[in-house]
């Protein structure tokens, strides 16, 4: 399937669950800052008018865009795959749970941090609630569950891993919060994880 990523960014999510799920990924990298696809040189704006990672072509007019919805829909197409309870259930109700508050809570507030110009005061406000927010999932994996939502990796556990990456590079580190420590190790240790990493140059940095 086709993914449009840029190294790194949380693209890395929906490109762990395609591997994940063992399906065919082909990769077509987008330079964010000048917004054209990195082998063509075409706009991305042309084929997704948002200008933003992650979007899949799924065979319609426009990519699908939103992180949170690319890894529900790969998960639920595929349910073989066994990345997502189904609709419906406790258990995925936990999941969407899940996926809204790294989507609203944890993903946007690194944006500061991103951001070229913040002020000093963005990036300190930035970092005290990436850092609560972190608090709030070392709390949950306290109870020693090997993934996010008990003992089976789920597409939230892709989006999770995709974001605590986010930590080194901001220098917020984890070392504030060792179950999530263990816990990235964890899901480092995947073999298509591994493989979604290298795929994007990121395995010395990961
Ligand atoms: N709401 C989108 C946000 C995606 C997003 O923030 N993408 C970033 C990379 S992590 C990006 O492409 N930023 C460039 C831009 O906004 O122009 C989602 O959840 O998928």
């Amino acid at each position: 399937m086709k993914l449009y990523y840029s190294p790194g960014a949380c693209s890395l999510s929906p490109h762990i669950v395609l591997r994940e799920a063992g399906l065919p990924v082909e990769l077509i990298q987008v330079d964010l800052a000048s917004g054209k696809l990195v082998a063509s040189g075409d706009r991305f704006r042309n084929i997704n008018p948002k200008g933003y990672v992650p979007a899949l072509e799924i065979g319609e007019a426009l990519p699908l865009t939103e992180g949170a919805a690319i890894v529900q829909h790969i998960a639920d197409s595929h349910p073989e795959a066994g990345l997502a309870p189904a609709a419906g259930t406790a258990a995925r109700a936990r999941v969407n749970e899940w996926l809204t508050f790294l989507s609203s809570e944890l993903h946007k507030s690194f944006g500061p941090l991103f951001t070229p110009g913040s002020s000093d005061e963005a990036r300190q406000a930035a970092i005290k609630k990436v850092k609560s927010r972190l608090d709030m999932v070392e709390a949950a994996l306290a109870d020693g569950r090997s993934w996010l939502t008990g003992e089976v990796f789920t597409i939230a556990d892709a989006y999770l891993f995709t974001l605590t990456n986010w930590t080194g590079p901001t220098q917020i580190g984890l070392a504030d919060h060792p179950g999530l420590a263990a816990y990235q190790a964890r899901v480092a240790a995947r073999p298509a994880v591994q493989a979604a990493l290298e795929a994007e140059g990121l395995l010395q940095a990961a």
